[in-house]
């Protein structure tokens, strides 16, 4: 993007500066700058660092006109509820909040789900937790926040940290200046409130859950520390394992050191102008990573008194006409989509425990793919899925009609891009980056979304651009000709045959027409079902119904030649305020194979058979 220019011939990304020039970052991104506010970083490898948490019981105050911060003028105020004051006797003026006294959220959570009064809620809520902390020389400390929907503001005893927007990305605050020897306090404002330039924007179909919705902590590092780092297998001949490591505030001549002592090898590169020193070396006896072998190797990453000890996989992914090979060999992607909806209790997922449930399902399935919707999940189901073999889609919340023509959602869905890729980048899961899900065919999008296909491969040219676009139909040819297809290496294309769109067996004279020589993902289909609810294929809401659409879907992909994957809609039922059909829907969109308290449906069994027995989709 333009405003980054600058940036980018210091070799720089703006979020690895933005410690160093908050404001100069402020104003790229389009945001009035009115006093220096620090911008919180990414740490690549976050939860691979000793931390101290901060989960747990948090205070809570609701605030639903923002009072905590805005006075009666909407000035943002100098004595705001992040004081965290207790009333003294003979104060001239009433103190009208008390954490102390206040009621407990549990952080990482969504609060919808905590309390009944919260389940509707759109708005700013406050936290508030006390730590104890005893500063160390030489010692940065960060607050690691695994994601706050959707605004969010820090202050550490009274002191602003941080500031962020994006409900789905890691991110962390410099607190160093902030916190003392003894009782420290923390209070964070979070506000879900849905704004027409956000991004997502005001509509999407999943619920809203607000709040400090997965982990937060303390994370110590060195002075000289490594904030990213980015170590893959390079395409090509051989094993060449190459990238580069950047160190934040590395001394001239600083050395970096990447070992892998399973395969006795490692490599010494020296800092260069930027912070970044470039990592090439070769490896002898590598295994690959892959569904079949997900071998994950202990990768030391060194410099001075800081170093990470990360657990990686090695693998290529790249296409070749309309095939997308994994190590060289042509792969069919038998997926399926996922929410980050936790099974059983419902909510915003988190855990590990959540991440094997999921995936374990997904295993079970019989796919080696999943297509981690609509916005990337928390760090928890990435590294499960490195460890179970399963390739991954991460999205970007690029959701159906963000502003495509306002510069400020660019720079927001850019922001949420860079962190997303910054954080994830060492995952072997993940193959394919999709920028957007089902955005309306305008010159202004198309625009936006190649910017971003463009700033994603700057930032990451060994993975897959992709997007799940629309499709548009001349009687029972579907045609795939959106002029987005261009910026990607893979085609998404989401269709409803059999439930938004004539009948389960329309599928069966359905022909397709692919305008783009390139491979193609089925990113979604499927149709609604309560589970234990039966009658005749012909009966909507029926698990026979939905088994139906499946069984006449199958038919019809195994005749679309490109077809490359596919990750059906949906794994488990989840939570949306669009879908309120009482008795049937629940405010749950019921399209998942298994109901959110773990009810296996037919169609579950139908696609489990037809992976299983490898009857969809091309021989590999
Ligand atoms: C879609 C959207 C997805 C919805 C789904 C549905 O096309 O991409 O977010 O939930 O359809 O169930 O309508």
């Amino acid at each position: 993007m333009k405003h980054y220019a600058f940036l980018r011939k210091l070799a720089l990304s703006p979020r690895k500066i933005a410690g160093f020039l908050p404001c100069a970052v402020l104003l790229a991104a389009g945001v009035a700058w009115a006093a220096p506010v620090a911008v919180p970083i990414v740490l690549t490898g976050a939860d691979r660092r000793p931390a101290t948490s901060l989960n747990g019981e948090w205070a809570s105050i609701v605030d639903p006109y923002f009072s905590g911060l805005f006075s009666f003028h909407h000035e943002e105020k100098a004595n705001g509820w992040f004081l965290n004051r207790k009333a003294q006797s003979g104060d001239a003026f009433p103190t009208e909040y008390d954490f102390s006294k206040a009621p407990k959220l549990k952080v990482p959570g969504d609060w919808n789900t905590q309390r009944d009064s919260l389940f509707y809620y759109e708005g700013p809520i406050w936290y508030e937790r006390d730590f104890s902390y005893q500063p160390k020389e030489k010692t940065r400390v960060f607050l690691h926040v695994g994601a706050a929907n959707y605004h969010s503001w820090f202050w550490v005893n009274g002191t602003k940290v941080c500031e962020h927007e994006g409900g789905f990305t890691a991110f962390n605050c410099d607190v160093t200046a902030a916190v003392h020897s003894g009782a420290n306090f923390v209070v964070a404002a979070v506000d879900n409130t849905r704004r027409q330039d956000n991004v997502p924007t005001l509509e999407t179909d999943w619920w809203n859950y607000g709040g400090l919705t997965r982990e937060v902590s303390l994370i110590e590092v060195p002075d000289h520390f490594i904030d990213q780092y980015d170590l893959h297998l390079s395409r090509g001949e051989g094993s060449v394992i190459e990238g580069w490591v950047h160190v934040v505030d590395a001394q001239p001549g600083a050395k970096v050191e990447v070992e892998i002592p399973e395969l006795k090898a490692k490599a010494t590169a020296e800092v260069s102008d930027g912070g970044r020193a470039a990592i090439h070396f070769d490896v002898k006896g590598l295994e690959r990573w892959s569904p079949e072998t997900p071998k994950l190797y202990k990768v030391e990453v060194r410099t001075g008194q800081d170093s990470i000890s990360e657990l990686m996989g090695f693998r290529i992914v790249e296409t070749r006409g309309t095939e997308i090979l994994l190590n060289g060999k042509p792969v069919f992607l038998r997926g399926i989509c996922i929410h980050a909806e936790a099974p059983y209790r419902t909510g915003r997922a988190y855990s590990d425990k959540d991440a094997e449930t999921l995936l374990g399902w997904a295993k079970e399935l019989g796919a080696n793919f999943v297509r981690l919707a609509h916005y990337p999940h928390d760090e928890t189901m990435l590294r499960a899925a490195d460890r179970m073999g399963l390739l991954v889609w991460s999205e970007n919340p690029v959701y159906w009609a963000v502003q495509f023509d306002n510069p400020k959602v660019l720079a927001k869905a850019e922001q949420q891009l860079d962190e997303e890729i910054n954080t994830y980048r060492n995952h072997a899961a993940i193959i394919l980056w999709s920028m957007a899900n089902e955005t309306p065919n305008t010159e202004a999008r198309t625009r936006f979304i190649t910017t971003e296909a463009t700033r994603a491969r700057e930032l990451d040219p060994t993975r897959l651009i992709t997007a799940a676009l629309l499709v548009r139909a001349e009687g029972h040819t579907k045609i795939v000709d959106d002029p987005l297809g261009k910026a990607l290496d893979v085609i998404g294309t989401n269709e409803y045959i059999g439930w938004y769109e004539q009948k389960p067996e329309t599928a069966d004279a359905t022909e397709w027409r692919v305008a783009y020589d390139k491979p193609m993902i089925m990113s979604e289909l499927g149709g609604d079902a309560k589970a234990g609810l039966h009658g005749k294929d012909s009966e909507r809401w029926t698990e026979e119904y939905q088994a139906n659409i499946y069984r006449h879907q199958l038919g019809m992909l195994n005749r679309i030649p490109q077809l490359r994957g596919m990750s059906p809609w949906i794994l488990m039922d989840f939570r949306s305020p669009n879908r309120p059909l009482f008795g049937i829907q629940d405010e749950f969109n019921r399209k998942g194979l298994i109901s959110d308290q773990g009810q296996k449906k037919q169609a579950f069994f139908l696609l489990q058979k037809a992976y299983k027995e490898k009857t969809v989709g091309k021989a590999e």
